[in-house]
């Protein structure tokens, strides 16, 4: 008798589909919260990375240039534009900006060349090399920091971590660290403002 009246309580449940819409909205609120927070969020580090692409292409714009100014390096002023055309969305004291000179597009990002003594396939102490950048070391990118020299190729890249202001969010979509990594490079010849050849 005590199961089927839990049976009959049971299709009494199941039947009834009065419910308080209130109840039910703030069951659903956290849920649709999250979403409408993430898309909106989300929508704004794609805008942020946009433009972090578009301030680095002006950066380089006016790096090709040579110009010097009075009171402010290069570099300070390359770091300004950038935080200038990014509106404040980037927090440059946490963005990584990386801008790399080498001699010729083809020996971006390559390491300095070496003989490799024991066969084994990569640098190892005491084997002989090429010191390209001058350092007195073997590096696995050659290239030289600072905004180069007439004629140079320059890399500018850019590395910000997006913290998201809804952590959840960022546990979801983020990396380990629950942040964004948003990046952007732009690869440039400089102009030959020496009137070198290049
Ligand atoms: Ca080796
Ligand atoms: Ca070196």
């Amino acid at each position: 008798m005590k199961s089927k009246a839990l049976l009959n309580l049971f299709r009494r449940f199941r039947r009834n589909r009065d419910g308080s819409p209130m109840i039910e909205f703030a069951l659903a609120a956290p849920a649709l919260f999250l979403i409408v927070a993430g898309t909106m969020e989300l929508g704004l580090a794609m805008v942020t990375n946009v433009l972090m692409e578009s301030s680095l292409r002006e950066a380089a714009r006016w790096g090709i240039t040579g110009q010097e100014l009075e009171g402010e390096s290069r570099l300070e002023h390359i770091l300004a534009m950038i935080d200038r055309h990014t509106l404040g969305l980037v927090d440059m004291g946490e963005a990584k900006l990386q801008i790399l000179t080498y001699p010729g597009f083809d020996q971006v990002g390559r390491g300095e060349e070496f003989v490799d003594g024991n066969g084994n396939g990569t640098y190892d102490a005491g084997e002989t090399f090429t010191d390209s950048n001058g350092n007195g070391g073997w590096d696995a990118d050659m290239g030289v920091a600072g905004a180069g020299a007439s004629g140079e190729v320059v890399v500018y890249r850019i590395l910000y971590k997006w913290p998201f202001l809804t952590p959840l969010v960022g546990k979801l979509v983020g990396d380990q660290d629950g942040k964004l990594g948003l990046r952007a490079s732009v690869a440039v010849r400089n102009e030959p403002w020496n009137g070198d050849k290049t």
